[in-house]
């Protein structure tokens, strides 16, 4: 294998010496910064958090800061989800759209503050888009990237190690509510969230000089219940049904054909970006749909990373995003995004490289 060379271009994590201590085997690029993705025991790290409790730096997952007396109405016109009853301290999964409808971002958004919001976003320059609507809007907001680092605690055991470090508070904080706060002086946010369905929460980081601090605290917090090291799964992501943006989604993805409609109100107003195109997409109906696909046998595949091609009766019916084999069910699993003429049950094949591999369709999550 080969290396990757970091630099101040790859922005390092504040959490990334803690990782390199940890035993760190892999790391991939997101967001213009590098993302552990192994620590070298896939399978324990899996069963780790389906069954424990596991710590991740995702600081990746980077903060667009809005600002200012038109920080709401951008939101707004930013999130294609009616954000007019968010309150302070509430956060809210929102598809981003460009003008033609099609998903280019799937933050969540924290309303930190009437004229205050974070967009912590997934693998796409969502600041430069911010700045350039702003601009273009003529609107009196600041858009910032302020020094603020995710780390992930999730798992069934998550709450616990939370609940030793904040307080019995935290037991009773809603899914993507937030609460501004502090850890041994080290100011942070803590969310209730996280990509994963085992249950957990985000600890923002507020100040990146501490971040090896942080993820000791958390360490030592967790030991009581094995805690260790691991990363966003992508195991149990597609299990879970979990969309990754960028990877199960194209330059022609909207959030209908991924399984978003209820994060979409069209009812938003006109001046929302893409929602227009998102009427007349729905009006005369989605062409694509995203599925489950599970392939026969029960050995794993190892498929590769580009979008194979799915067939039905001879014809190219859609393609397979991802696939990964699931260690709870013992199968290969992956999401099709098919055409909207194909439903769960259906039997199609998966062209690999020549190989003919038998699949069926299922709705979504797996699990
Ligand atoms: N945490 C933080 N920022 C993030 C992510 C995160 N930014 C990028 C990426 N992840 C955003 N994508 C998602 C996708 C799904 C969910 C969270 C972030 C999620 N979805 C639940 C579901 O689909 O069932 C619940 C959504 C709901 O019902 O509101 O949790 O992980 N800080």
């Amino acid at each position: 294998m080969f290396g990757i060379t970091p630099s101040a271009r790859l922005r390092p994590s504040p959490f990334y010496e803690a990782t390199l201590t940890e035993g760190v085997t892999a790391f991939t690029t997101y967001n213009h910064m590098l993302m552990p993705t192994s620590f070298g025991h896939p399978e324990a790290e899996y069963w780790r958090l389906i069954q424990g409790v596991s710590q991740w730096d995702v600081a990746v997952e980077r903060q667009v800061q809005l600002e200012g007396p038109d920080a709401a109405r951008l939101a707004q016109i930013l999130c294609t989800r009616d954000l007019s009853k968010c309150q302070v301290g509430q956060g809210k999964y929102v598809p981003l759209c460009n003008h033609e409808g099609v998903l280019i971002n799937d933050p969540i958004l924290l309303k930190l503050d009437d004229n205050k919001f974070w967009l912590s976003i997934a693998d796409s320059n969502i600041w430069f888009w911010a700045r350039a609507i702003a601009a273009e809007r003529g609107l009196r907001v600041k858009v910032s990237e302020p020094d603020v680092s995710p780390l992930a605690v999730q798992g069934p055991k998550a709450v616990e190690v939370i609940a030793a470090l904040f307080g019995d508070w935290v037991r009773d904080l809603k899914y993507f509510w937030f609460k501004e706060t502090s850890i041994s002086g080290i100011p942070v946010v803590l969310a209730r969230s996280g990509w994963s369905k085992q249950g957990g929460f985000e600890i923002y980081l507020m100040d990146g000089a501490q971040g090896t601090k942080l993820w000791n605290l958390v360490r030592e917090a967790g030991k009581p219940w094995d805690i260790g090291p691991g990363n966003p799964s992508f195991c149990e992501r597609v299990e879970s049904g979990l969309i990754s943006y960028g990877g199960d989604t194209d330059e022609t993805t909207n959030p209908f054909e991924v399984r978003l409609d209820k994060y979409i109100d069209l009812d938003v107003a006109d001046d929302v970006v893409g929602i227009g195109a998102l009427r007349q997409i729905k009006a005369s109906g989605v062409k694509r749909q995203q599925l489950g696909v599970m392939l026969e046998g029960d050995q794993p595949t190892q498929l590769g990373f580009h979008w194979h091609g799915i067939y039905q009766h001879g014809q190219k019916v859609g393609n397979l995003t991802n696939c990964v084999w699931s260690y709870r069910l013992q199968k290969n699993i992956g999401f099709g995004l098919v055409a909207a003429t194909c439903a769960a049950g259906d039997e199609v094949t998966v062209q690999k490289e020549g190989q003919t591999l038998k699949a069926r369709l299922t709705t979504l999550p797996f699990i």
